[in-house]
């Protein structure tokens, strides 16, 4: 893309409305605009960021065997009559008329829907296990929406659903669930810890929200510090074993780490001194095991093996996709900007042409381009009839983690300079060695 041919409204000014840094990096870097209350469009690079964390939460789950589909937003309240949930919601839950008088709401989540998709069409236990998940909006009339995308009324999330026969069955999903997300969220660049957490509305005792440490978090978390020492890295994983699965669970969560609403002291006493640590995070994700409650209320089941009807065992399992932008940006910045980490930035380099107009930086510019492209790369390319102060500050606020600066005095000598984001560290080298360089980081990828 060329700047000059691309929409990136960045502001100069600190927006005054917001309080954490991430939203002030979203607003300036011109990702989003807020429409009203916790409501916002998408601008292009906010929506490429949005794009690329959506692409690797759809890859994880799928390698993990669970399989797409799209619900509605807006939902008959008949079936969350079923549920019980219509009455029981509270007033997060937005409901709306239509033209015939008919109650409508605007779905939070999405027990009802999957539970009734699943009861229309599966019959039998051979038909088993089933996990159906949706990356669509979800809308939650929150008190207190802030913080930008971290708690908006509107926001986007991985919604997803196990159906199994026996509650064993059920519990191998949830495990299944956590490893696949531990990958998820590493593949972005962050870690997120599995807590021990409370259920909420969404029912069932069994659940872990999953928390990236930060101090605008806004959940206080108690954990044991060796925790933090864990990394899923490249483990190859085979999502149908039950051992493998369950034995990354019990890796990852036999340390002492709880969100305040399920600490405990007198437990947490037992964690040496020295490895106690209280902070704050942000929760970015949350698996849920329930049981029957859904498939009861809503006659959710299937033949098993003796013939019998039997209600299915279920969970859900949610990832904040929207709101990962706000941590990823939580935890990857300076005071210059975003540090995008590689496997979601919204161009994967950006350009700088310091003498715009020249030939010979022209050119180089356009072949950088084209080199890129050309093996499947975006650059952003600045090309606009700026000085370079603003075009550096415009790259290092948007984030890009490598870039690409390209002058006539530089290219006499037959070089560029690639400079990363993260550690502001230079090096000259030929145009074709800069961009063999920057394609191997991503093949890594
Ligand atoms: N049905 C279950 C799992 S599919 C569910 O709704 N879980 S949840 O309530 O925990 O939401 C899943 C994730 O959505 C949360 O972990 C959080 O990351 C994100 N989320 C929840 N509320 C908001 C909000 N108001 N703004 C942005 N993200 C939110």
């Amino acid at each position: 893309m060329r700047l000059s041919r691309y929409f990136l409204p960045v502001l100069k000014e600190t927006p005054s409305e917001a309080q954490i840094v991430s939203h002030r990096l979203m607003l300036r870097a011109g990702m989003i605009r807020q429409q009203s209350a916790g409501i916002y469009s998408w601008l292009p690079l906010g929506l490429k960021v949005l794009k690329r964390v959506e692409q690797i939460v759809n890859e994880e789950q799928q390698r993990a065997g669970h399989i797409p589909l799209l619900m509605p937003t807006l939902q008959s309240a008949d079936l969350w009559r079923e549920s019980g949930r219509f009455d029981a919601y509270g007033e997060e839950l937005l409901r709306m008329k239509d033209r015939h008088d008919r109650d409508m709401l605007y779905s939070p989540t999405a027990e009802e829907l999957f539970t009734d998709v699943f009861r229309s069409y599966v019959k039998s236990y051979k038909d088993l296990p089933l996990t159906l998940y949706q990356i669509q909006w979800k809308f939650r009339d929150e008190i207190r929406p802030r913080f930008g995308v971290m708690r908006g009324r509107e926001f986007l999330m991985k919604d997803g659903y196990n159906f199994d026969l026996t509650k064993q069955d059920a519990l191998h999903a949830y495990n299944r669930h956590l490893v696949s997300y531990l990958r998820t969220y590493e593949r972005m660049g962050l870690q997120a810890i599995p807590m021990r957490a409370d259920s909420g509305p969404i029912g069932g005792d069994n659940t872990h929200e999953f928390l990236v440490l930060a101090e605008t978090g806004e959940s206080e978390v108690f954990y044991d510090s060796e925790i933090t020492d864990l990394t899923f890295g490249d483990r190859q994983i085979d999502y149908d074993s039950v051992e493998q699965c369950q034995a990354v669970l019990e890796e990852f969560t036999s340390r002492y780490a709880r969100t305040d609403e399920t600490h405990d002291e007198a437990e947490f006493a037992k964690v040496p001194e020295e490895r106690r640590r209280t902070a704050r995070g942000i929760e970015v994700g949350q698996i849920f095991y329930f049981g029957t409650k859904y498939s009861d209320a809503m006659g959710a089941t299937v033949q098993d093996r003796e013939g019998n009807q039997v209600a299915v065992h279920m969970g859900s399992h949610g990832i904040g996709v929207s709101r990962l932008l706000g941590a990823l940006i939580e935890a990857n910045h300076d005071d210059n900007g975003i540090i995008w980490p590689e496997g979601v930035t919204p161009f994967h380099v950006g350009i700088v042409n310091l003498k715009q107009g020249d030939v010979q930086a022209d050119a180089a510019c356009q072949s950088l381009y084209d080199s890129f492209t050309a093996l499947g790369l975006e650059p952003l390319y600045d090309d606009r009839k700026e000085r370079a102060g603003g075009k550096f500050a415009t790259m290092d606020l948007i984030g890009l983690p490598w870039r690409i600066t390209v002058g006539p005095r530089g290219l006499k000598n037959g070089v560029v300079e690639l400079t990363s984001r993260r550690t502001g560290a230079s090096e000259e080298l030929p145009p074709e060695q800069a961009v063999e360089k920057v394609a191997k980081i991503y093949a890594g990828l």
